[in-house]
């Protein structure tokens, strides 16, 4: 993000390094809104103003769960025109940015635990590998860890084998692929499609 004036950040992360000269941030140059569970895993260019996690931002703005990797961002602060940086801004080592436990103790919800919500916004199957991604960024099909489609996702769609009424909002843990509202052979086809496509790469 460039600037952010009032808007509520949420549950968002970014990969991108950042370059230029002033008010560089990790996940915005310039912030006066609040920002709730997101992370930025980069190098932060720049001369003034940089943050690894905003290079300028409001006091007024509210953190809630935010992260930042400081081992590739180095040594600056979180918000680079306040210090120290406020409650909910906190720089951690790549491993951490990679380890479950990080998000689940800050209250992030993940999939394969309710104790955060069962919106299940967040997948971090293996710690080390990756940052935590957004569910909705993994294929359709690939519904649990390990990462990937296979018999494990295959039987815990095949318990939902015809079931009905499934809406949009809670379509079935996901199961009803098509939103058709029904468990049935056209989602058993979209997994199937996925299951393939996987396999082709
Ligand atoms: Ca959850
Ligand atoms: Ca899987
Ligand atoms: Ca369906």
């Amino acid at each position: 993000m460039g600037k952010n004036y009032s808007g509520l950040v949420l549950n968002c992360y970014a990969l991108g390094d950042v370059n230029g000269t002033n008010k560089l941030g990790g996940l915005a140059g310039y912030n006066t809104g609040d920002v709730t569970n997101c992370y930025p895993a980069c190098e932060v260019g720049g001369t003034s103003d940089r943050g690894g996690l905003a290079g300028y931002s409001s006091f007024s703005s509210v953190y809630s769960g935010c992260f930042w990797d400081s081992q590739i961002a180095g040594s600056i602060s979180g918000i680079g025109n306040i210090a120290p940086d406020p409650p909910g801004v906190a720089g951690k080592s790549t491993s951490e940015m990679m380890s479950l436990t990080t998000f689940i103790s800050a209250g992030w919800d993940f999939v394969a635990e309710d104790d955060n919500g069962r919106q299940d916004i967040w997948r971090l199957c293996k710690d080390g590998v990756s940052y935590p991604g957004l569910y909705f960024e993994f294929l359709a099909a690939d519904f649990l860890c390990p990462d990937g489609v296979d018999f494990i996702d295959f039987a815990f769609f095949a318990d939902y084998w015809l079931k009905e009424g499934c809406s949009a909002v809670n379509d079935c843990s996901r199961s009803d692929i098509d939103f058709s509202g029904r468990v049935d052979e056209s989602d058993l086809a979209e997994f199937s499609d996925c299951w393939l496509l996987q396999s082709s790469k």
